[in-house]
This record gives structure tokens, C-alpha cells and sequence, in this order.
């Protein structure tokens, strides 16, 4: 008798095939907005529950809110967005995500593959859509056949940052079958040779007054417990760049607090003989312009060689897995005394800022003590985030973000939405802060909307100065005048109340002290608009930095 061969594979789109290798890669979140050239997605999203979906209001938000939502849970999430100006709005934000190798899958589509390349009136068309976003990625691809959807997404998410995949409408509607092979996402793994191992376990043993510096990627890496006991081991001071604030507990007794507070940084780098960084990128922002000295001896260690030897000259070099090769190191290490007072240099610089009475920084301390340790503070650009950068302590891993990456306004508000739909999402209960500028807020605020529709419980802290402040403090020092950073700005609380959100405003630091704690505990999202003349670290001392020269 002869045998049929029946076939079990189900016919569906090629967009339900993109949905389907999402998940398959352990993506189950996205953010973005519906149009005609994406609609296939949507439909395909309508019919799989596993999937959770958000929209925004903007194509820029959806890609701030899926690096929110990576660097607050470690897990990646998708943006849909549309052809041409939809895809292009995503642009800005993709440089933030592309500079600190956050990962996130932008699927966008193209016109119909029969328009692509040329110049016929097509609806949004858009010459070389695919080479406009490619540099800001690690990774970016067009589909052309329903048959390489899985691997392209696959590949999109080994890469190690943000990536594009790009897929002409019709092949969306295109129909396919489900694949059944499961690409592999893992990437594959380097080791240090023992050659380099041994050299830098040479260097550690000969040096009396080693120094860590911990970045971003020890907290990706899920590296901290093993850092912890490396610096313990070694009884070493623990700084931490601005994206790598977290790694190390702030409350750590090894703690020397963040980089970014330039002359108290310098003067423990001065000090010491040897620097190690792990998983650390040296911004000009954290370094004061890269004028930041090291010691000679400098054991490098990265998960990603392309990260190596990028400011500094390395003695040693140690590419690998973070937390393998940190361990690898404190099981071969002398252990030693500490030779740096951590807790009596800290508590002299915490005396001599309390005595500057300076309410930026009284506000951090309010807010540490209101907050819990993983509460989670998403980050503009404005003054008051430049204290929390220096001085802020995080206690917790993934409770910090930040826009290091491109120093971009704009950034806090939508990566607060990311990390609230991550943390809904996952049943966490850690609360979800935004603190930016008034002229950082307006970048963005229209994700007020976004933050009312599902109602995430953010809560949003403007510091209202009515001016692009910082500009003014760089002017005068540069100048002597300020020119253009005033700003006549909607009534901010009106505008959160129009969106559905409740708001309070207070204009002395005595309401602020009062009204933190009902705003911080308050159901839903809510926003609280701080009125002030808000001056910069550098301007009242709490930071040195070398003066600009023109
Ligand atoms: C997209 C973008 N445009 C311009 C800048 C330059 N910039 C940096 S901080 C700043 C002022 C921000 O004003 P605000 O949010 O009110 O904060 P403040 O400095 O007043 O505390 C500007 C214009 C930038 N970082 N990003
Ligand atoms: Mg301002």
C-alpha cells in the first residue's frame, strides 16, 4: 500500500511567520504604530496572544521605549514601525541604542518589491531606506523571501545591538509556512588564551593599590556577583561609569561612587597602580572631555573585542564571557588588604557638598530615601541628571537609565514606558521614575498618552527652570551672555491632566520635600513639576572640570 506523506505545516503570512520567529527568539514584546505598509503585522499580532504589543505615539518613542525595556529587564523587544518617514523617525533613538550596544529589532517595511529602487510616486517612498538606517545598527537586512525570515531574525538578534530588517509590504501578505527549525541566537563564545590570562593574573599580583572600574556591560552580562567578589578578593575601590551605575550595589562598602564626579575620580586614579575596567566604555562626558589620567598598567577586560583599546592603552587584554573570565581571575588571584579608605574619602565628600547646601542635591537624597533598591530612574539630559549621574547612589542592577549613548533629549520619558510595560509585563513591582528638563520633556511628552492609555504607573519628574539651563551655564562660562535658552512653556501640569494624569506643581524646596512622597506613591502614572533655578554641579562646585578652552 502506499504510504501519503501528509504534510502538518500551516499556511499563514509572511508577516505571521516574522510574529512567530519573534517569539521563537525569545521576543514577546514591541512597541510601535500601525500603517498601510505594516498592517499584515498587526493582523498577525491581533491573532497571537503570547505576544504583547504597545503603541505609541510616536515611531522615536517606540525605539526609546524597547532600549528601556532591554535595559531595565535584560530582555529584547521589537519595534514596528512604517516605510520611509516611519522607519526614518527612529533614526535618533537607534543612535543612542547603536552606541551602547543595547539590542532591540526594528521590523520595518519598504514599498512593494516591484517600486523598490526606483523613483514613481509610490507612497512613501524612500531612496535607500535600508542604507540610511544600516550604520546605526549592528545588523540590517531586507527579506526578500518568506524563507529567510527566520534566520534574518535570528542573525538580527546575535548581533549584539539594534537591528533593522527591512521587508518590501508584499512579501508581508506573501504566504508561507511555519518553520520548524530553530535558529540558533546565542552567539559564539570567546575565551582569553592562558597566555593572556596568566599575564594579567601577573600584573593583579604585582600591584599594591588596584582600581575597578565597572561599565553597562557587567550588568548585561549578569556579571556583578562575580565582579563583587573579584573586588572583594582584591579588596579594591569600585567606580562605575554613568551606564554601568548598578553594577556594583552604591551602598557596597567598596563603593567609590561614579566616574563622572571627575576630581575625586582622578584623585583615586592617581593614586592607584593598576586599572581594570570591565565592560566599561569611557565617554567624554564621564572622562571631563577625556582628560581623565590612568595608570600605566591597565587590564582591559570586554565581552566584545570591537570595545577594546577604543581610549586608553591596555597592558592586558581579556575578551570573553564577563562573569567566566572574572571568575577565572579571583580563583587565581592573592587576595589582599584594602589600601584605600572607601568609606572615609566618601563621608569627606559627602561633608563638603552637604556644606555647598546645594537643593539639587538635597532633592537626590529625598528621592534615595523615598525610593526602593530596584525602584527604577529613567534619565533625560538636564541638570538635575547630571547630580544624579555623579551622585545618585543605585543600588540595584538594571535600575538606571540613562542616554550615554548619544547624550540625546528626549530619552526619559519613553525609556520610562519601556521599562513600566516591561516590568507589567513581568509582574515586577518596582516603580518606574522619569526625571528630565522642561526643554528635554518636550521632545517626548506627547508618550503622556501612551502612559494614560495603559494606565503604567510612572512617575515623571519635571524640572521646570523655563530654559535649556545647562546651554545658559556653558554660554556664560564660554561668553559671558546667554543667547536663546529661555522658553515660554505650556502650563505642564495642564497638559498631564489633559492626558488623563495627575500632576502637582511645587516652586520651594520645603513643597518639594512635602509633595515627593505623594507623588512617588500615588496609583498611576502622575507628574510633578518642580519649579526652579536649578544650577549645574560644575557651576556651585560639587564637580571640578577642566575649564572649556576655545
Ligand atoms: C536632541 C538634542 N538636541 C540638543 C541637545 C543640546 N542640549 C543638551 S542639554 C540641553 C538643555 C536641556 O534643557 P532642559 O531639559 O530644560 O534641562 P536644563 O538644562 O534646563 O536643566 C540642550 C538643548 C541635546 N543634548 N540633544
Ligand atoms: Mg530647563
Amino acid at each position: 500500500m502506499a504510504s501519503h506523506t501528509i504534510s502538518t505545516a500551516t499556511q499563514v503570512t509572511t508577516a505571521q511567520a516574522v510574529i512567530d520567529a519573534l517569539l521563537r527568539c525569545g521576543i514577546t514584546a514591541g512597541f510601535g504604530i500601525p500603517s498601510i505598509h505594516n498592517i499584515a503585522l498587526y493582523d498577525a499580532l491581533r491573532q497571537e496572544p503570547r505576544f504583547h504589543h504597545w503603541i505609541v505615539r510616536h515611531e522615536q518613542a517606540a525605539v526609546f521605549a524597547a532600549d528601556g525595556y532591554y535595559r531595565s529587564s535584560g530582555r529584547i523587544a521589537a519595534v514596528f514601525a512604517s516605510t520611509g518617514p516611519g522607519n526614518l523617525f527612529t533614526v535618533a533613538p537607534l543612535l543612542e541604542s547603536f552606541q551602547t550596544c543595547t539590542p532591540l529589532v526594528l521590523i520595518g517595511p519598504n514599498v512593494a518589491s516591484s517600486f523598490l529602487g526606483k523613483t514613481c510616486g509610490a507612497l512613501h517612498e524612500t531612496p535607500q531606506q535600508l542604507e540610511i538606517i544600516k550604520p546605526l545598527t549592528r545588523f540590517a537586512a531586507r527579506v526578500t523571501s518568506p524563507d529567510a525570515v527566520a534566520e534574518t531574525i535570528a542573525a538580527a538578534v546575535r548581533a549584539g545591538g539594534p537591528a533593522f530588517i527591512e521587508i518590501p509590504h508584499d512579501v508581508l501578505l506573501a504566504p508561507t509556512s511555519l518553520s520548524e527549525e530553530q535558529p540558533s541566537t546565542q552567539k559564539p563564545d570567546e575565551f582569553p588564551s592562558s597566555d593572556e590570562t596568566a599575564k594579567a593574573i601577573g600584573q593583579i599580583n604585582q600591584s599594591r593599590k588596584p582600581v575597578l572600574v565597572l561599565g553597562a556591560d557587567v550588568i548585561t552580562g549578569d556579571a556583578g556577583g562575580s565582579v563583587q567578589k573579584l573586588a572583594e578578593a582584591l579588596q579594591a575601590p569600585v567606580l562605575t561609569t554613568t551606564s554601568g551605575k548598578g553594577a556594583i550595589a552604591g551602598d557596597h562598602p567598596l563603593s567609590a561612587g561614579c566616574f563622572s564626579r571627575l576630581g575625586v575620580a582622578q584623585e583615586l586614579l592617581l593614586e592607584s597602580d593598576l586599572l581594570i575596567s570591565i565592560g566599561a566604555r569611557f565617554t567624554e562626558f564621564d572622562t571631563g572631555r577625556f582628560s581623565l589620567k590612568v595608570p600605566a598598567q591597565y587590564i582591559q577586560i570586554e565581552r566584545d573585542l570591537r570595545h577594546v583599546g577604543l581610549q586608553f592603552p591596555f597592558t592586558s587584554r581579556l575578551v570573553g564571557e564577563i562573569s567566566e573570565v572574572v571568575q577565572n581571575l579571583a580563583a587565581k588571584i592573592q587576595p589582599r588588604q584594602s589600601w584605600w579608605d572607601v568609606a572615609g574619602k566618601r563621608s569627606d565628600e559627602n561633608q563638603q557638598i552637604k556644606a555647598l547646601q546645594a537643593e539639587p542635591y538635597k532633592a537626590l537624597e529625598l528621592l534615595r530615601d523615598a525610593l526602593n533598591r530596584d525602584d527604577v530612574l529613567a534619565n533625560d539630559q538636564s541638570i538635575l541628571n547630571y547630580w544624579i549621574s555623579a551622585f545618585f547612589p543605585v543600588l540595584a542592577p538594571r535600575a538606571f537609565l540613562y542616554p550615554t549613548g548619544s547624550g540625546t533629549l528626549g530619552y526619559g520619558l519613553p525609556a520610562a514606558v519601556g521599562a513600566a510595560c516591561a516590568a507589567k509585563q513581568h509582574g515586577r513591582s518596582s516603580r518606574i521614575i522619569c526625571i528630565s528638563g522642561d526643554g528635554g520633556f518636550q521632545y517626548t511628552a506627547h508618550e503622556l498618552a501612551t502612559l494614560a492609555h495603559y494606565r503604567l504607573p510612572v512617575k515623571i519628574l519635571v524640572v521646570n527652570d523655563n530654559a535649556y539651563g545647562i546651554i545658559g551655564f556653558l554660554q556664560r562660562n564660554l561668553f559671558g551672555h546667554t543667547h536663546e535658552i529661555q522658553l515660554k512653556n505650556p502650563d505642564f501640569c495642564v497638559l498631564a491632566e489633559a492626558n488623563g494624569i495627575a500632576a502637582q506643581r511645587v516652586s520651594d524646596f520645603d513643597s518639594l520635600r512635602r509633595q515627593l512622597p505623594v507623588w512617588l506613591n500615588s496609583p498611576g502614572p502622575a507628574l510633578l513639576e518642580w519649579r526652579t533655578e536649578i544650577k549645574a554641579p560644575w557651576e556651585v562646585g560639587a564637580i571640578h572640570r577642566p575649564v572649556l578652552k576655545q
